[in-house]
């Protein structure tokens, strides 16, 4: 699928960068550090569902060395990486629908859950 372990780690760099940016957007409301406008949220929401499932194709064998914040624990655990990946994007789901409602309160408890899924797997699994 990537032809260099660097087009891969790249890859899967860029897709984290747009959720961040994404997700950023709509935490920036949540926290009321930017103004809450439901159709903004909602659309920053779609971008991320689909980005949440784009960095996992990445992380293939050999792709452990090189320019990457990402931890040798990712290769020796990759049931347990996955599964936190998975509960990442299952709170994500929850965050589109919440998005969907328009209700601020619904959105910042999701926003909530995603930041925490988000922290349960860079505190195991990517270098400070
Ligand atoms: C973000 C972002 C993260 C998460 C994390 C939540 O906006 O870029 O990596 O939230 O800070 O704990």
């Amino acid at each position: 699928q990537f032809q260099k372990p660097e087009d891969a780690i790249k890859y899967r760099q860029a897709a984290f960068t747009l959720m961040g940016t994404h997700f950023g957007r709509i935490a920036g409301m949540a926290q009321g550090k930017i103004p809450f406008d439901a159709k903004i949220a909602q659309a920053n929401a779609d971008v991320l569902a689909t980005v949440v499932n784009l960095p996992y194709t990445a992380f293939g064998e050999g792709t452990d060395l090189g320019d990457t914040k990402a931890k040798p624990a990712i290769w020796k655990e990759m049931p347990k990486f996955k599964e936190l990946a998975e509960k990442m994007q299952t709170e994500v789901g929850k965050l589109q629908a919440a998005t969907k409602t328009g209700n601020l309160d619904q959105i910042k408890i999701a926003v909530g859950d995603v930041g925490k899924s988000c922290k349960a797997c860079h505190d195991n699994y990517r270098e400070k």
